[in-house]
């Protein structure tokens, strides 16, 4: 029986995964965990168990795997990339010491970690089209450094302690549910809610800017499926690449227009956001997901648009 604990549970990923995980596994054995209480989720916090912990705590963070009898910890704590640049030592901190603090539990504790990491694990120095899975990287934001750092430090917990780590290199996500927060991806989630508002949004990445994107609930099945993977037909444990869609805004823009035919799109970039976009790929190839544990999304733009229109539509009853 998995008993698991899920760090930076309110965060974007963390609201959804913790509902669905609480769905199949029960809500007495999923712990979502946040270093501090966030205002609108009175629900998920409710619905199961909920522990105040800061991944810079390695005590709170043993006595909740004590108290709860865990085996299994998704590490959704982090600092995203437009974030980690404007405070480097921080994201440093959360993203690489928390994950450290994480891993020790983990050997300590025998238990198994889901730790995400990103495209931003590349850098310039990265093919850009159909990126492969084993290519160089060499990331150049703060928040880059940290992933590519962690996948090494998770695949070496399991060379060298045998502690069953696992993530996937995550696109930009786009979901309804939890706004995402200091990402350079965020403008894909951000022209939903100004397309139905306002009819119009201002995009701060340039026209021609090519990044993977994925919708929430893709994103989910790809750590539910990638924890119940049959360990014995992954290679690449820590670090997959999974995409669903590339895009860049003036397709995302005519995906809208499909339902909302007026809604009109303009560009005021942001030079910092910009520059960490340059410096990821354009589209990954991700054969090595579907080879080792059958990854397969089931959303492309604009079945997602679709979705996303109708399930904001309520949320903002426009
Ligand atoms: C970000 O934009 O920082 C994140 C990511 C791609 O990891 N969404």
């Amino acid at each position: 029986m998995r008993k698991i604990l899920i760090t930076g549970a309110l965060g974007q990923i963390g609201t959804e995964l913790t509902a669905e995980m609480r769905k199949i596994y029960g809500s007495g054995n999923v712990v979502a965990s946040n270093r501090r209480i966030k205002e609108g989720h009175e629900q998920l916090i409710e619905s199961g168990p909920f522990e105040i912990i800061d991944v810079n705590d390695p005590v709170a963070l043993a006595s909740a795997v004590d108290k709860h009898k865990i085996n299994t910890i998704v590490n959704l704590a982090a600092i995203l990339s437009a974030t980690g640049e404007k405070d480097p030592q921080q994201c440093w901190n959360i993203n690489m010491n928390g994950l450290y603090n994480v891993l020790e539990i983990s050997r300590e504790k025998n238990c198994m970690l889901f730790t995400p990491s990103s495209i931003a694990a590349f850098g310039p120095l990265t093919p850009k089209d159909e990126t492969p899975q084993d290519t160089i990287q060499r990331p150049t934001t703060m928040y880059g450094v940290t992933k590519a750092a962690g996948e090494l430090l998770c695949d070496y917990y399991f060379k060298k302690f045998g502690v069953d780590t696992r993530g996937v290199r995550f696109p930009g996500l786009i979901s309804y549910k939890t706004l995402p927060g200091g990402g350079t991806t965020d403008y894909a989630v951000h022209i939903y809610y100004e397309a139905l508002k306002n009819q119009e949004y201002t995009c701060f990445i340039q026209k021609g800017t090519y990044m993977d994107m994925m919708y929430m609930p893709d994103a989910i099945s790809a750590i539910i499926d990638l924890i119940e993977a049959d360990s014995g037909r992954l290679k690449h444990r820590n670090a997959f690449n999974v995409t669903a869609m590339s895009f860049e805004p003036e397709m995302i823009a005519a995906s809208i227009r499909k339902f909302i035919p007026e809604f009109k799109l303009s560009y005021d970039v942001d030079p910092i956001r910009q520059e960490i976009a340059n410096s990821w790929p354009n589209s990954l190839d991700d054969s090595a997901a579907r080879e080792e544990w059958d990854w397969n999304p089931k959303y492309n733009l604009d079945t997602m648009t679709q979705d996303m229109l109708e399930k904001l539509r309520v949320k903002l009853d426009v």
